[in-house]
């Protein structure tokens, strides 16, 4: 088992839902967690409760996103292990999608995730190490009424990362995909907590639960790709 003490990890999305649970279980597990997000309050209670650093920034901001990786090797000295998890969705018919729209779902999916792979892998390169986890969604394998621009960005953030993980894995590092089915959060205006989300929903803490699966498995194993779902769901 590859032990997650004193690996330093960034988290995208860490203010709620899952990279909230995703940071507090690294952390639990004695890993060093850098959290972004953009709510400050959010992210500072986080870095209190991780005894680790909070970075506000914008993922498809690429000064913002250098200055996280930026941060984080000066504090820390090195990066293991990056979580791309920051992610927005809406869920309309096509012709109901503002052009804006499919800017602002792909720069938080698609960009956010190039960006800080972008500054990260020479990074990894150099240090001959470094593990990738992406949470994709469901429907990045899968097409779904309503779901046109959300579902073509986890389809291409999908695609970014499979591309990836072939051109880095000579180089010693490990690119993860999980692809979460519907999940307990405040994603797209939901509210956490409803008592049928119990039959219906994952909890953040169940995909927190297999980034850590991942991110532990042994040096000489990679789990490319972890999908999970509630239930009930349908696939
Ligand atoms: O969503 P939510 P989840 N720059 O809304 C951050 C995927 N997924 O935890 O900036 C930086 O609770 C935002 O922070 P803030 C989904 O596609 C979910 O459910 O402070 N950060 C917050 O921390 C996504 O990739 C479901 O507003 C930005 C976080 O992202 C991932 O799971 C199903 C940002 C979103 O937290 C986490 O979603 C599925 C930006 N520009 C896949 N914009 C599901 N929930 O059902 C947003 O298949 N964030």
């Amino acid at each position: 088992m590859n032990d997650l003490t004193d690996k330093v990890a960034i988290v995208t999305g860490a203010s709620r839902g899952i990279g909230r649970a995703v940071s507090l279980l690294l952390a639990m597990q004695g890993a060093k967690v850098v959290s972004v997000a953009r709510s400050t309050d959010e992210l500072d209670e986080l870095a209190h409760k991780t005894n680790g650093l909070a970075i506000p920034a914008d993922v498809a901001d690429e000064a913002d996103v250098q200055n996280v990786v930026d941060e984080a090797i000066r504090h820390y000295g090195h990066v293991d292990i990056l979580v791309c998890n920051a992610g927005v969705g809406s869920f309309n018919l096509l012709e109901n999608n503002a052009a804006d729209e499919w800017n602002r779902i792909f720069d938080v999916n698609v960009k956010g995730t190039f960006l800080f792979c972008k500054f990260l892998v020479p990074h990894f390169k150099a240090q001959k190490s470094g593990h990738i986890v992406g949470i994709t969604s469901d429907v990045a394998r899968r097409t779904f009424e309503h779901g046109t621009v959300y579902g073509a960005s986890k389809f291409a953030q999908d695609a970014l990362l499979g591309s990836l993980r072939k051109e880095v894995r000579p180089h010693g590092i490990k690119v993860s995909t999980i692809y979460p089915g519907l999940v307990d959060t405040y994603f797209n205006e939901s509210k956490p907590g409803n008592p049928d989300s119990e039959k219906t929903h994952l909890k953040p803490a169940d995909v927190a639960q297999a980034v850590r699966y991942v991110l532990e498995a042994p040096a000489h194993v990679v789990v490319d790709e972890l999908m999970l779902h509630p239930l009930t769901q349908e696939w």
